[in-house]
Order: structure tokens, then C-alpha cells, then sequence
């Protein structure tokens, strides 16, 4: 149908990008929107397939080219980390909360809140336009605000992804939110049966800066050997993909959450995460105690180097 309209997260999709698809089409539809549909731009990972069987919700569509398509983009704005052919889409309305990297020649509904994910945006917006939140939609959005804020401990975490969360446990009838943030990140932090490839691409984004093209994967981890008896494995695929994908620079950021900190792997231009952290990168590595997040403690460090 010509008036159908997609929502979707960012590639490489995590539990936020796909959960808050599903929500805010499901708004977009209470709201009187007829054909307003999830989509998903790659395979979801164990943590959100967690989560969606958790609360007995579909797995979104995939989509693979945005040609012709009316599209409302959640989770993220820049293109590079959009559907292909993102630019021959018709992009109705954005929702985010990362940094803004977006130009359009027409106006558009663009709404972009420093919290700690997006979920906490639309959670909100079915609170202000009093609609009511069916259960699953609730469940699937808590547990994205959980992963997304790393239960709360990361530096992104604001007063309101708590409130929020709160409002959204009281519907769900979950009691113990810490237990099930737990519960949520445990289903994606083992690495043991993915192989290197998988491990940096299961989260990876693209930054295209000024002096460089950057991708950074992350990973989070709940027990810190499975990584250290790995790395040579790591640095080397990081090494692939780097020249395979015409990189300056690719870091894998394993981010450990019991120790509240996170290791990066470097690939490429060490001379630039040097800089950007003001410290010496040994054997491809440096530790970033406190670091929980790429968004908010690793990009816009690498950012001031390469604009
Ligand atoms: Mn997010």
C-alpha cells in the first residue's frame, strides 16, 4: 500500500532500536494511523530475542532498501547507520537521542531528548498523549531502557529513564528492577558462541568525522576472561575488518559491567584514540575506568580530534 509507513531502529539493530520500533508503531496506530509497521535492518541479537519472547511480541520485518518507502526513523539519524538508499526514502519523522548528524530539504517532526533511550522518549509520549500502554509495549520498553542505560549505571542514564522505568514496572508488575535489568543483560553478554567477526559486528556503528571514518563496536561483558583469552582472535578480525571496509580506525569497545568500565581494542590510527584520551595505547589496548558508553564517553572524544 502507498500510505504504508515503517518505523526503523538503526542497523546492526539492539534491543532499544527494535523495541522502540515496535512501540511507537503501535502508538503511531492507537493514535489513528492505520498502516504504521516495525521494521528491523538486520538480525536481532540474543538480548532482544530475550525480551520479545519474554513479552510474546513478533519479530519486526527486515528491510533492505529504502527506496520509495515512507519511513519514521527511531534511535538514530545519520544515514550511515540507516537502511540502504535511506536517501530515496521519504522520512516522515525522526525520534532519537543520539548526536544529531541529519539534514533534509523539507521539514519534517524531528524530536531529539538527551536520555538514556529512545524507549524512555516513547514511553513518554504514550504518557502525554494519555494513551493507555498495553503490557507487552511496556515490558518491551523497560527492558530497553535497562539495556540501553546498562540498568542505570551508564553516564547516559538521566532522572526521567528512572522515573520512567519506575511508571513502566509498576504496569508490567515487575518488582525487582534491578534483578530483571540482570535478567535482560545476561542474555547477551556471553561471547562464548560467537566467533570474532560476530562478537565486534553484533553492535557496531559507523562515524563518518571530518578526518576520518571511525567504526566502534561494543560489546558487554559479565565476565572479563572470555575476552582476555580471546583478544589476539579480536585484533585480528579487527584488523580485517578495518582494511576490508576502508577504515582509519576501528575499536572495540568491551565494556565490563560488573567492573563499571570498558577496554578498547584498537585497529588502525592508534595516534588518534592517543589523543582523544590522553594516554598511550599498549598492545592495541587502553582501559577507560568508569567508561560504560560510546555514545556519550567515546564518540565526542574521538569527534573533537577528527572535526
Ligand atoms: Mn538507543
Amino acid at each position: 500500500m502507498d500510505d504504508e509507513i515503517y518505523v526503523i531502529g538503526h542497523r546492526n539493530p539492539d534491543t532499544d532500536s527494535i523495541c522502540s520500533a515496535i512501540a511507537y508503531a503501535d502508538l503511531k496506530n492507537r493514535l489513528g494511523f492505520k498502516n504504521v509497521k516495525p521494521g528491523r535492518l538486520g538480525d536481532i541479537n540474543p538480548e532482544t530475542e530475550f525480551v520479545l519472547k519474554k513479552f510474546n511480541t513478533e519479530i519486526p520485518e527486515i528491510i533492505s532498501d529504502g527506496t520509495g518507502m515512507n519511513l519514521i526513523l527511531v534511535d538514530h539519524n545519520e544515514f550511515s547507520q540507516s537502511v540502504k538508499n535511506i536517501e530515496k526514502a521519504r522520512i516522515i519523522e525522526v525520534i532519537e537521542h543520539h548526536k544529531i548528524n541529519f539534514n533534509y530539504p523539507e521539514p519534517i517532526f524531528f524530536l531529539s531528548r538527551p536520555v538514556g533511550a529512545t524507549a524512555t522518549i516513547i514511553a513518554d509520549m504514550f504518557f502525554e498523549k494519555n494513551v493507555e500502554i498495553p503490557d507487552k509495549i511496556a515490558g518491551i520498553l523497560l527492558a530497553s531502557i535497562l539495556s540501553d542505560t546498562v540498568i542505570f549505571k551508564s553516564k547516559t542514564t538521566t532522572d526521567e529513564d528512572i522515573e520512567v522505568a519506575n511508571k513502566l514496572a509498576d504496569i508490567v508488575g515487575i518488582s525487582d528492577i534491578e534483578k530483571f535489568g540482570i535478567e535482560v543483560k545476561k542474555a547477551k553478554s556471553s561471547i562464548e558462541n560467537l566467533n570474532a567477526r560476530e562478537i565486534i559486528l553484533s553492535d557496531f556503528k559507523d562515524f563518518e568525522f571530518k578526518k576520518g571514518r571511525v567504526g566502534i563496536g561494543q560489546v558487554e561483558i559479565v565476565d572479563a576472561r572470555e575476552v582476555e583469552e580471546r583478544r589476539k582472535e579480536l585484533l585480528r578480525e579487527l584488523d580485517n575488518l578495518r582494511i576490508d571496509g576502508g577504515y582509519d580506525l576501528i575499536i572495540l569497545m568491551v565494556t565490563d559491567i560488573m567492573r563499571e568500565g570498558s577496554e578498547l581494542l584498537v585497529s588502525g590510527n592508534k595516534d588518534i584514540v592517543e589523543r582523544a584520551f590522553d594516554r598511550r595505547v599498549v598492545e592495541n589496548s587502553i582501559y577507560l575506568e568508569g567508561v560504560m558508553s560510546r555514545k556519550k564517553e567515546v564518540v565526542p572524544r574521538l569527534q573533537r580530534i577528527l572535526i
